[in-house]
Protein backbone atom coordinates (compact mmCIF):
# COMPACT_ATOMS: atom_id res chain seq x y z
CA UNK A 1 0.00 0.00 0.00
CA UNK A 2 1.53 3.32 -1.21
CA UNK A 3 0.94 6.40 1.28
CA UNK A 4 -1.64 8.13 -0.78
CA UNK A 5 -3.51 4.78 -0.64
CA UNK A 6 -2.88 4.50 3.73
CA UNK A 7 -4.32 8.05 3.89
CA UNK A 8 -7.48 7.19 1.71
CA UNK A 9 -7.98 4.24 3.66
CA UNK A 10 -7.68 5.95 6.54
CA UNK A 11 -10.16 8.32 5.53
CA UNK A 12 -7.72 11.21 5.95
CA UNK A 13 -8.71 12.72 2.03
CA UNK A 14 -11.58 15.09 1.51
CA UNK A 15 -10.79 17.63 -1.42
CA UNK A 16 -7.27 18.21 -2.97
CA UNK A 17 -6.28 21.46 -5.18
CA UNK A 18 -5.32 18.84 -7.72
CA UNK A 19 -4.69 14.98 -8.18
CA UNK A 20 -0.77 15.30 -8.36
CA UNK A 21 -0.49 15.02 -4.64
CA UNK A 22 -1.31 11.17 -4.92
CA UNK A 23 2.46 11.50 -6.50
CA UNK A 24 4.30 14.37 -4.63
CA UNK A 25 3.06 12.28 -1.61
CA UNK A 26 3.91 8.57 -2.91
CA UNK A 27 7.58 10.15 -4.84
CA UNK A 28 8.74 12.88 -2.84
CA UNK A 29 9.98 14.95 0.01
CA UNK A 30 7.66 17.54 0.50
CA UNK A 31 7.42 20.35 2.90
CA UNK A 32 3.82 20.83 4.23
CA UNK A 33 2.25 22.64 7.12
CA UNK A 34 -0.67 22.61 9.31
CA UNK A 35 -1.60 25.78 11.69
CA UNK A 36 -3.69 26.04 14.50
CA UNK A 37 -4.57 29.56 16.55
CA UNK A 38 -4.16 30.15 19.94
CA UNK A 39 -8.03 30.81 20.83
CA UNK A 40 -7.65 28.61 24.16
CA UNK A 41 -4.71 27.11 26.13
CA UNK A 42 -5.64 23.67 24.95
CA UNK A 43 -6.11 21.51 22.12
CA UNK A 44 -8.71 18.84 21.64
CA UNK A 45 -9.36 15.58 20.30
CA UNK A 46 -10.35 17.52 17.44
CA UNK A 47 -7.33 19.20 16.48
CA UNK A 48 -5.76 15.84 17.67
CA UNK A 49 -7.28 13.75 14.44
CA UNK A 50 -6.20 16.34 12.22
CA UNK A 51 -2.04 17.33 13.63
CA UNK A 52 -1.18 13.17 13.30
CA UNK A 53 -0.92 13.68 9.57
CA UNK A 54 2.16 15.02 11.04
CA UNK A 55 3.36 11.98 12.27
CA UNK A 56 2.02 9.98 9.46
CA UNK A 57 4.10 11.83 6.50
CA UNK A 58 6.91 12.49 8.65
CA UNK A 59 7.44 8.74 8.72
CA UNK A 60 7.69 8.40 5.10
CA UNK A 61 10.05 11.20 4.89
CA UNK A 62 8.15 14.51 4.58
CA UNK A 63 8.77 17.48 6.61
CA UNK A 64 6.25 19.14 8.43
CA UNK A 65 5.58 22.55 9.95
CA UNK A 66 3.46 23.62 12.72
CA UNK A 67 2.27 26.78 12.62
CA UNK A 68 0.75 28.41 15.76
CA UNK A 69 -1.30 31.69 14.83
CA UNK A 70 0.06 34.52 16.77
CA UNK A 71 -1.10 37.07 14.30
CA UNK A 72 -4.21 35.17 13.12
CA UNK A 73 -5.10 34.31 16.88
CA UNK A 74 -5.75 38.32 17.45
CA UNK A 75 -8.05 38.56 14.40
CA UNK A 76 -10.28 34.92 14.03
CA UNK A 77 -10.83 33.07 11.60
CA UNK A 78 -14.88 33.30 10.92
CA UNK A 79 -17.19 30.54 12.34
CA UNK A 80 -20.55 30.27 10.48
CA UNK A 81 -22.58 31.28 13.51
CA UNK A 82 -21.30 34.83 14.79
CA UNK A 83 -18.55 36.92 15.42
CA UNK A 84 -15.70 36.18 17.61
CA UNK A 85 -14.98 37.56 20.92
CA UNK A 86 -11.69 39.57 20.65
CA UNK A 87 -8.99 37.99 22.79
CA UNK A 88 -6.34 40.35 24.78
CA UNK A 89 -3.27 40.49 23.38
CA UNK A 90 -1.62 39.02 26.77
CA UNK A 91 -4.06 35.77 26.43
CA UNK A 92 -3.36 35.15 23.10
CA UNK A 93 0.73 34.95 23.89
CA UNK A 94 0.32 32.93 26.62
CA UNK A 95 -1.78 30.54 24.49
CA UNK A 96 0.77 30.58 22.04
CA UNK A 97 3.40 29.21 24.76
CA UNK A 98 1.05 26.77 26.18
CA UNK A 99 -0.39 25.70 22.65
CA UNK A 100 3.24 25.35 21.44
CA UNK A 101 4.65 23.02 24.70
CA UNK A 102 1.86 20.76 23.70
CA UNK A 103 2.09 20.01 20.64
CA UNK A 104 5.98 19.33 20.60
CA UNK A 105 4.87 17.26 23.54
CA UNK A 106 1.86 15.33 22.23
CA UNK A 107 3.18 15.16 18.47
CA UNK A 108 7.24 15.38 18.78
CA UNK A 109 9.64 18.40 18.18
CA UNK A 110 9.01 19.36 14.23
CA UNK A 111 9.84 22.56 12.82
CA UNK A 112 7.56 25.34 14.95
CA UNK A 113 6.28 28.66 13.92
CA UNK A 114 4.66 31.63 14.36
CA UNK A 115 2.96 33.77 11.85
CA UNK A 116 3.30 36.61 14.19
CA UNK A 117 7.00 37.04 13.15
CA UNK A 118 6.09 37.91 9.46
CA UNK A 119 2.73 39.45 9.91
CA UNK A 120 3.24 41.91 12.17
CA UNK A 121 5.73 44.69 10.26
CA UNK A 122 3.14 44.50 7.28
CA UNK A 123 2.08 48.23 7.34
CA UNK A 124 -1.20 48.79 6.20
CA UNK A 125 -0.35 50.84 3.12
CA UNK A 126 1.65 47.75 2.21
CA UNK A 127 -0.84 45.28 2.87
CA UNK A 128 -3.35 46.79 0.88
CA UNK A 129 -0.35 47.18 -2.13
CA UNK A 130 1.01 43.98 -2.09
CA UNK A 131 -1.80 41.98 -1.02
CA UNK A 132 -5.30 43.28 -1.06
CA UNK A 133 -4.62 43.98 -4.65
CA UNK A 134 -4.58 40.10 -5.51
CA UNK A 135 -8.06 39.89 -3.80
CA UNK A 136 -11.22 40.51 -5.64
CA UNK A 137 -14.21 41.18 -2.81
CA UNK A 138 -15.95 39.20 -4.95
CA UNK A 139 -14.05 35.83 -5.02
CA UNK A 140 -13.59 36.59 -1.00
CA UNK A 141 -17.61 37.26 -0.79
CA UNK A 142 -18.48 33.64 -2.67
CA UNK A 143 -15.73 31.53 0.07
CA UNK A 144 -18.48 28.81 1.54
CA UNK A 145 -18.21 30.73 5.00
CA UNK A 146 -18.41 34.56 4.78
CA UNK A 147 -21.28 33.74 2.40
CA UNK A 148 -22.71 31.85 5.73
CA UNK A 149 -22.32 34.88 7.37
CA UNK A 150 -23.89 37.37 4.95
CA UNK A 151 -27.10 37.65 7.05
CA UNK A 152 -25.45 37.83 10.45
CA UNK A 153 -22.83 40.62 9.18
CA UNK A 154 -18.98 40.18 9.37
CA UNK A 155 -16.37 42.93 10.10
CA UNK A 156 -14.04 43.94 7.76
CA UNK A 157 -11.40 42.41 10.85
CA UNK A 158 -13.00 39.05 10.06
CA UNK A 159 -13.46 39.01 6.59
CA UNK A 160 -9.64 39.71 6.24
CA UNK A 161 -9.00 36.43 7.74
CA UNK A 162 -8.60 34.75 4.49
CA UNK A 163 -6.16 37.13 3.38
CA UNK A 164 -3.87 36.73 6.50
CA UNK A 165 -3.72 32.73 6.28
CA UNK A 166 -2.60 33.37 2.70
CA UNK A 167 0.13 35.26 3.35
CA UNK A 168 1.14 32.72 5.52
CA UNK A 169 1.35 30.21 3.29
CA UNK A 170 2.81 32.60 0.62
CA UNK A 171 5.74 33.36 3.13
CA UNK A 172 6.45 29.59 4.08
CA UNK A 173 6.22 29.09 0.75
CA UNK A 174 9.07 31.52 -0.85
CA UNK A 175 11.19 31.23 2.91
CA UNK A 176 10.87 27.43 3.50
CA UNK A 177 9.88 25.67 0.18
CA UNK A 178 6.76 24.62 2.07
CA UNK A 179 4.75 23.40 -1.09
CA UNK A 180 1.65 22.05 0.45
CA UNK A 181 -0.90 22.83 3.41
CA UNK A 182 -2.77 20.30 5.37
CA UNK A 183 -6.32 20.88 7.49
CA UNK A 184 -9.46 19.92 8.18
CA UNK A 185 -12.19 20.34 5.34
CA UNK A 186 -13.34 23.40 7.55
CA UNK A 187 -10.00 25.33 6.33
CA UNK A 188 -10.88 24.95 2.11
CA UNK A 189 -11.77 28.62 1.44
CA UNK A 190 -8.21 29.41 3.87
CA UNK A 191 -6.27 27.22 1.79
CA UNK A 192 -7.40 27.78 -1.46
CA UNK A 193 -6.47 31.38 -1.20
CA UNK A 194 -3.21 30.94 0.06
CA UNK A 195 -2.88 28.73 -3.29
CA UNK A 196 -4.41 31.39 -5.66
CA UNK A 197 -2.17 34.36 -4.14
CA UNK A 198 1.17 31.86 -4.65
CA UNK A 199 -0.13 31.98 -8.11
CA UNK A 200 -0.98 34.71 -8.61
CA UNK A 201 2.45 36.46 -6.90
CA UNK A 202 4.75 33.70 -7.90
CA UNK A 203 3.25 32.08 -10.87
CA UNK A 204 4.22 29.20 -8.98
CA UNK A 205 2.03 25.85 -8.13
CA UNK A 206 1.34 24.85 -4.14
CA UNK A 207 -1.05 22.62 -3.04
CA UNK A 208 -3.31 21.43 -0.06
CA UNK A 209 -5.69 18.91 0.95
CA UNK A 210 -8.28 18.79 3.44
CA UNK A 211 -9.34 15.96 5.84
CA UNK A 212 -13.07 15.16 6.63
CA UNK A 213 -14.25 16.00 9.98
CA UNK A 214 -14.81 13.45 12.30
CA UNK A 215 -18.21 13.13 12.98
CA UNK A 216 -20.36 10.27 15.25
CA UNK A 217 -22.70 7.96 13.07
CA UNK A 218 -25.86 10.72 13.14
CA UNK A 219 -23.23 13.24 11.19
CA UNK A 220 -22.92 15.56 13.88
CA UNK A 221 -19.36 16.46 15.46
CA UNK A 222 -17.40 14.16 17.27
CA UNK A 223 -15.41 15.17 20.82
CA UNK A 224 -17.76 15.95 23.23
CA UNK A 225 -19.37 14.48 26.46
CA UNK A 226 -22.22 15.75 27.64
CA UNK A 227 -21.74 18.62 26.08
CA UNK A 228 -18.26 19.49 27.31
CA UNK A 229 -14.83 19.10 25.08
CA UNK A 230 -12.26 16.48 24.91
CA UNK A 231 -8.84 17.91 25.97
CA UNK A 232 -5.19 16.90 25.87
CA UNK A 233 -4.59 18.88 28.68
CA UNK A 234 -4.57 16.16 31.62
CA UNK A 235 -5.74 19.15 33.89
CA UNK A 236 -8.93 19.93 31.79
CA UNK A 237 -9.41 15.99 30.92
CA UNK A 238 -7.90 13.27 33.20
CA UNK A 239 -6.44 10.15 31.58
CA UNK A 240 -9.18 8.04 33.18
CA UNK A 241 -11.81 10.49 31.50
CA UNK A 242 -9.95 9.86 28.08
CA UNK A 243 -9.82 6.78 27.84
CA UNK A 244 -13.75 6.05 28.96
CA UNK A 245 -14.84 8.44 26.38
CA UNK A 246 -12.92 6.24 23.47
CA UNK A 247 -14.18 3.32 24.76
CA UNK A 248 -17.61 4.34 25.06
CA UNK A 249 -17.67 4.86 21.24
CA UNK A 250 -20.23 3.99 19.18
CA UNK A 251 -19.67 0.18 17.87
CA UNK A 252 -21.00 1.38 14.28
CA UNK A 253 -17.89 3.99 14.57
CA UNK A 254 -15.28 2.39 16.37
CA UNK A 255 -13.58 0.87 13.44
CA UNK A 256 -13.62 4.47 11.67
CA UNK A 257 -11.97 6.12 14.80
CA UNK A 258 -9.28 3.25 14.98
CA UNK A 259 -8.11 4.19 11.47
CA UNK A 260 -7.99 7.76 12.02
CA UNK A 261 -6.77 8.42 15.58
CA UNK A 262 -4.06 5.04 15.69
CA UNK A 263 -0.79 4.25 14.22
CA UNK A 264 -1.98 0.57 14.29
CA UNK A 265 -1.78 -1.39 10.69
CA UNK A 266 -4.08 -2.31 7.92
CA UNK A 267 -3.68 -5.88 9.21
CA UNK A 268 -4.14 -5.00 12.66
CA UNK A 269 -7.48 -2.98 12.37
CA UNK A 270 -8.61 -5.57 10.07
CA UNK A 271 -8.25 -8.43 12.80
CA UNK A 272 -9.93 -5.95 15.30
CA UNK A 273 -12.89 -5.80 12.84
CA UNK A 274 -13.47 -9.47 12.38
CA UNK A 275 -13.39 -9.41 16.55
CA UNK A 276 -16.00 -6.77 16.88
CA UNK A 277 -18.13 -8.75 14.25
CA UNK A 278 -17.74 -11.83 15.91
CA UNK A 279 -17.13 -11.40 19.04
CA UNK A 280 -18.57 -7.77 19.90
CA UNK A 281 -19.27 -8.85 23.86
CA UNK A 282 -15.11 -8.73 24.13
CA UNK A 283 -14.89 -5.49 23.14
CA UNK A 284 -11.54 -5.66 21.59
CA UNK A 285 -11.81 -2.83 19.00
CA UNK A 286 -13.22 -0.10 21.54
CA UNK A 287 -9.76 -1.60 24.09
CA UNK A 288 -7.57 -0.70 21.43
CA UNK A 289 -8.76 2.49 20.49
CA UNK A 290 -8.95 3.65 24.11
CA UNK A 291 -5.73 2.12 24.96
CA UNK A 292 -3.13 3.21 21.71
CA UNK A 293 -4.93 7.07 21.80
CA UNK A 294 -4.73 7.63 25.72
CA UNK A 295 -0.84 5.99 25.42
CA UNK A 296 -0.20 8.33 22.21
CA UNK A 297 -1.40 12.14 24.06
CA UNK A 298 -0.84 10.39 27.67
CA UNK A 299 1.94 8.26 27.97
CA UNK A 300 1.88 4.59 28.16
CA UNK A 301 1.89 4.65 32.26
CA UNK A 302 -1.23 6.60 32.51
CA UNK A 303 -2.86 4.66 29.47
CA UNK A 304 -2.65 1.01 31.31
CA UNK A 305 -3.78 2.73 34.47
CA UNK A 306 -6.18 3.94 33.05
CA UNK A 307 -7.32 0.40 31.79
CA UNK A 308 -6.71 -0.93 34.56
CA UNK A 309 -9.10 1.67 36.64
CA UNK A 310 -11.62 1.06 33.81
CA UNK A 311 -11.13 -3.28 33.95
CA UNK A 312 -11.59 -2.77 37.78
CA UNK A 313 -14.87 -0.55 37.40
CA UNK A 314 -15.96 -2.88 34.97
CA UNK A 315 -15.28 -6.10 36.81
CA UNK A 316 -17.00 -4.81 40.12
CA UNK A 317 -20.21 -4.72 37.82
CA UNK A 318 -20.20 -1.38 36.36
CA UNK A 319 -23.77 -1.54 35.04
CA UNK A 320 -24.98 -1.83 38.90
CA UNK A 321 -22.17 0.03 40.20
CA UNK A 322 -23.98 1.92 42.69
CA UNK A 323 -25.50 5.33 42.03
CA UNK A 324 -25.65 7.99 44.68
CA UNK A 325 -28.19 10.81 44.73
CA UNK A 326 -26.07 13.72 46.39
CA UNK A 327 -28.06 15.95 48.22
CA UNK A 328 -25.31 18.45 47.71
CA UNK A 329 -24.76 21.15 44.62
CA UNK A 330 -22.29 20.94 42.61
CA UNK A 331 -19.30 23.07 43.31
CA UNK A 332 -19.28 21.94 46.98
CA UNK A 333 -15.84 20.20 48.67
CA UNK A 334 -14.92 16.64 48.33
CA UNK A 335 -15.23 16.13 52.02
CA UNK A 336 -18.66 17.38 52.10
CA UNK A 337 -19.64 14.48 49.62
CA UNK A 338 -17.43 11.88 50.99
CA UNK A 339 -19.81 12.03 54.15
CA UNK A 340 -23.45 12.78 52.31
CA UNK A 341 -22.95 9.70 50.16
CA UNK A 342 -21.55 7.22 52.74
CA UNK A 343 -17.97 7.12 52.06
CA UNK A 344 -16.93 8.25 55.91
CA UNK A 345 -19.43 8.57 58.44
CA UNK A 346 -17.69 12.01 59.55
CA UNK A 347 -15.48 14.89 58.00
CA UNK A 348 -12.39 14.11 59.67
CA UNK A 349 -12.63 10.48 58.81
CA UNK A 350 -13.06 11.74 55.44
CA UNK A 351 -10.39 13.76 55.48
CA UNK A 352 -7.77 11.29 56.77
CA UNK A 353 -9.01 9.06 53.94
CA UNK A 354 -8.27 12.02 51.80
CA UNK A 355 -4.47 12.36 53.42
CA UNK A 356 -3.92 8.52 53.22
CA UNK A 357 -4.31 8.91 49.06
CA UNK A 358 -7.69 6.24 49.16
CA UNK A 359 -10.09 8.36 47.50
CA UNK A 360 -10.34 8.90 43.32
CA UNK A 361 -12.73 10.99 41.28
CA UNK A 362 -13.09 9.73 37.99
CA UNK A 363 -9.93 7.72 38.14
CA UNK A 364 -7.58 10.83 38.95
CA UNK A 365 -6.42 10.45 42.76
CA UNK A 366 -7.36 13.04 45.27
CA UNK A 367 -4.61 14.92 47.07
CA UNK A 368 -5.96 18.23 48.15
CA UNK A 369 -8.10 18.57 50.44
CA UNK A 370 -9.97 21.73 49.34
CA UNK A 371 -10.93 19.93 45.96
CA UNK A 372 -14.88 20.86 44.48
CA UNK A 373 -17.13 18.54 42.98
CA UNK A 374 -17.59 20.59 39.84
CA UNK A 375 -19.38 17.94 37.96
CA UNK A 376 -22.89 16.65 38.02
CA UNK A 377 -21.91 13.45 37.79
CA UNK A 378 -18.75 11.53 39.27
CA UNK A 379 -17.73 7.99 39.99
CA UNK A 380 -15.72 8.40 43.38
CA UNK A 381 -13.26 5.40 44.44
CA UNK A 382 -12.25 4.44 48.31
CA UNK A 383 -9.36 2.08 47.88
CA UNK A 384 -9.47 -0.33 45.49
CA UNK A 385 -12.98 -2.02 45.47
CA UNK A 386 -15.40 0.45 46.75
CA UNK A 387 -16.56 2.23 43.57
CA UNK A 388 -20.29 4.64 43.50
CA UNK A 389 -21.27 6.68 40.98
CA UNK A 390 -22.77 10.29 42.22
CA UNK A 391 -25.17 11.96 41.37
CA UNK A 392 -25.13 16.01 42.39
CA UNK A 393 -27.81 18.19 42.64
CA UNK A 394 -28.77 20.58 40.11
C1 LIG B 1 -2.99 30.41 10.03
C2 LIG B 1 -3.97 29.97 10.91
C3 LIG B 1 -2.51 29.55 9.04
C4 LIG B 1 -2.98 28.27 8.93
C5 LIG B 1 -3.96 27.82 9.82
C6 LIG B 1 -4.46 28.67 10.81
C7 LIG B 1 -5.52 28.21 11.76
C8 LIG B 1 -6.84 27.91 11.04
C9 LIG B 1 -7.85 27.33 12.05
N1 LIG B 1 -7.66 26.06 12.42
C10 LIG B 1 -8.47 25.40 13.44
C11 LIG B 1 -8.04 25.84 14.84
O1 LIG B 1 -7.17 26.70 14.96
O2 LIG B 1 -8.75 27.99 12.49
N2 LIG B 1 -7.42 29.10 10.43
O3 LIG B 1 -8.65 25.33 15.79
C12 LIG B 1 -8.35 23.86 13.27
N3 LIG B 1 -6.97 23.42 13.02
C13 LIG B 1 -6.83 21.98 12.72
C14 LIG B 1 -7.70 21.56 11.57
C15 LIG B 1 -9.15 21.94 11.83
C16 LIG B 1 -9.26 23.44 12.12
O4 LIG B 1 -6.15 23.79 14.05
O5 LIG B 1 -7.28 22.18 10.37
O6 LIG B 1 -9.89 21.64 10.66
C17 LIG B 1 -9.72 21.13 12.98
O7 LIG B 1 -9.58 19.77 12.78
O8 LIG B 1 -10.59 23.79 12.44
O9 LIG B 1 -1.57 30.00 8.18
Amino acid sequence: MTLFEELKWRGLIKDMTSPEIEKLLNEGKVTFYIGTDPTGDSLHIGHLSSFLICNRLAKYGHHPIILVGGATGLIGDPRPSKEREMITVEKVNENVEKLTRQLKKTFGDFEFVNNYEWSKDVDFISFLRDYGKYFNVNYMINKDIVRRRLDEGITYTEFSYQIMQAMDFYHLYKEKNCVMQVAGQDQWGNITSGVDLIRKKLGKEAYAFTMPLVTKKDGTKFGKSEGKAIWLDPEQTSPYEFYQFFINSEDEMVIEYLKRFTFLERDEIEALEKSHKDKPELREAHKALAFEVTKFVHGEEEAIKAKEMSEDIFSGGNANMPVVESTLNVGVGILEVLVDTGFAPSKSEARRLVEQGGISLDGERVTDLKTIVDKEEVTIQKGKKVFKRVVMKK
